[in-house]
């Protein structure tokens, strides 16, 4: 995943607009923070006081940016951020507050409620679009850590939600391709036996190590997720019902013992199979699949059933022959690097005061003064690594540096903070920088931006590891 703009390709809605929520007693500058916001291509909704804000933050399908003034009737910026703080959301909205100059006491409070930013009154404009601009990024990989949200946390595939969104997706899909859609059940044989033999906890390593199977097994396009217990799904999309992936996945279970600690155990799995076209409801294949597993269980298990909604008829669209069983071998886990931060600044006080405030985010900071010590830096050390850096040093062109950080499209990329005199800021974004500091440097600052770098490094370090599950899953042999 990427989060860059190119200098000299502006591409200010890399990200889709937003609809953002702009509630300002004031009306004149309501009216021209409305009149900016749209004219760069947001949706804006207006309110006046904070009740009207908070009512409208609650809304489904709610505005993700909130732009609330500190002083207005009724209920304040503050407290409408507390309140939207409390709210349980998967995807919660970015919130931006609204100060006049010299609020810093007001500022410190909000941060501390939740607020993810804030913009001084009267406000500049190209600070505003930039600031909102850096949200529209974090909105975006919010959204994506929300449906990340969608994975059983026992075996890290889909879970059963969301699995089922999948079958009915691909349902949906089939129509336009005019292929069908296959669909397994597949439930443990004698389950019961192995938490008997290994315990709860062994039981759960099984549970992992046949998610582990199924998903080496599965070809790319095939989806795997647990429906409950010691049962899952699998749905794939242009499949037979008797093609053979479901007997190698069969047998992949059964050739090998499963261990759990130092214990092995034989496993075996009872595959109930059917498919579909897209004029079948996801129900109908699912009782079909079900009928299927019913009958490969009182038929000796270990073994698979079809069931089918109608007469088969042509050939296996897409059996996946000549793959073969992977052999299995330890999940490997990613471990999670410590936070790095690079400052690149040559004045004193500002560097002290930088390396303090990153160090208390738990940040480990280096010193760097060139470009090719930070190039060089940022390919040898473990990721996820944070860039302070100055547009202008001696010696160092801050804005080409990140352009040249942004070609060597280094995964995941890292944080680029500008520290910018007025007016660079968005020479600073079109540069490639994720976010920009200007000076002088107020402390509360400091602490947003680092805030928000910490953050993204944190979701980035977090997808990274799921894209390398996937990739895990998918790499296995007969992965097509
Ligand atoms: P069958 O061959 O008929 O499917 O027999 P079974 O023992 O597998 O079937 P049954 O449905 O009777 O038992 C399933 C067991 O799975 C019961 C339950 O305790 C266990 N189980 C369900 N979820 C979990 C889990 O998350 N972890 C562990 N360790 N066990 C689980
Ligand atoms: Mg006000
Ligand atoms: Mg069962
Ligand atoms: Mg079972």
């Amino acid at each position: 995943m990427r989060i860059e703009t190119k200098r000299g390709n502006i591409d200010r809605n890399a990200e889709p607009d937003m609809r953002i929520l702009i509630a300002e007693d004031d009306p004149t500058s309501r009216k021209l923070l409305a009149a900016v916001l749209e004219k760069s291509g947001h949706e804006v909704v207006l309110s006046s006081n904070g009740a009207e804000a908070l009512e409208a933050a609650r809304q489904p399908g709610a505005p993700r940016l909130l732009i609330l003034d500190w002083m207005m009737p009724e209920m304040d910026g503050f407290e409408v951020c507390r309140q939207v703080r409390a709210m349980e959301s998967d995807d919660p909205p970015y919130i931006m507050l609204l100060t006049a100059l010299g609020d810093e006491e007001h500022l410190v409070a909000g941060l501390n409620e939740g607020a993810d930013d804030y913009i001084t009154k009267p406000f500049k404009t190209k600070e505003l679009l930039a600031r909102v601009e850096v949200a529209s990024r974090i909105v975006a990989l919010q959204t994506r850590l929300a449906q990340e949200a969608s994975v059983d946390s026992l075996t890290g595939v889909a879970n059963r939600a969301s699995i089922l969104r999948t079958l009915e997706r691909e349902l949906a899909c089939a129509r336009r391709t005019n292929s069908q859609v296959g669909l397994a059940i597949l439930d443990i044989d004698f389950f019961k036996n192995v938490n008997d033999t290994l315990g709860h906890a062994g039981g759960d390593e099984v549970l992992r190590e046949f998610a582990i199977r199924c998903a080496q097994t599965l070809r790319m396009r095939d989806a795997l997720g647990r429906y409950g217990g010691e049962e899952f799904l699998i749905v794939a999309p242009g499949y037979n019902a008797n093609g053979p992936l479901w007997e190698r996945i069969r047998e992949h279970v059964a050739a090998t013992p499963f261990s759990a600690g130092t214990s092995q155990i034989q496993v075996t799995v009872s595959v109930g199979a059917s498919c579909g076209l897209w004029s079948d409801s996801p129900q109908a294949l699912i009782e079909a699949a079900d009928k299927a597993l019913y009958c490969a269980k009182r038929n000796g298990r270990n073994r698979v059933e079809h069931e089918l909604l109608r007469e088969e008829s042509g050939a296996d669209l897409d059996s996946g022959a000549g793959s073969e069983v992977a052999k299995v071998g330890p999940p490997k886990l990613r471990p999670r690097a410590i936070p790095r931060a690079l400052i690149a600044e040559e004045e004193g006080i500002s560097r002290n005061i930088l390396e303090g405030m990153l160090g208390k985010f738990g940040f480990q900071t280096a010193i760097v003064n060139s470009g090719t010590e930070i190039e060089k830096a940022l390919q040898n050390r473990d990721l996820p690594t944070a860039v302070f850096m100055a547009c202008q040093l001696s010696g160092l062109d801050g804005l080409e540096t990140c352009e040249a950080i942004r070609a060597l499209n280094i995964e995941p990329p890292p944080f680029i903070v500008m520290l910018c005199e007025s007016g660079q800021a968005t020479d600073a974004l079109d540069a490639g920088a994720n976010d920009f500091i200007m000076r002088p440097y107020q402390l509360d600052e400091i602490r947003a931006r680092a805030g928000v770098a910490l953050h993204i490094l944190e979701i980035q370090a977090h997808l990274a590891e799921k894209d390398d599950e996937l990739r895990r899953a998918h790499d296995g042999p007969g992965g097509v």
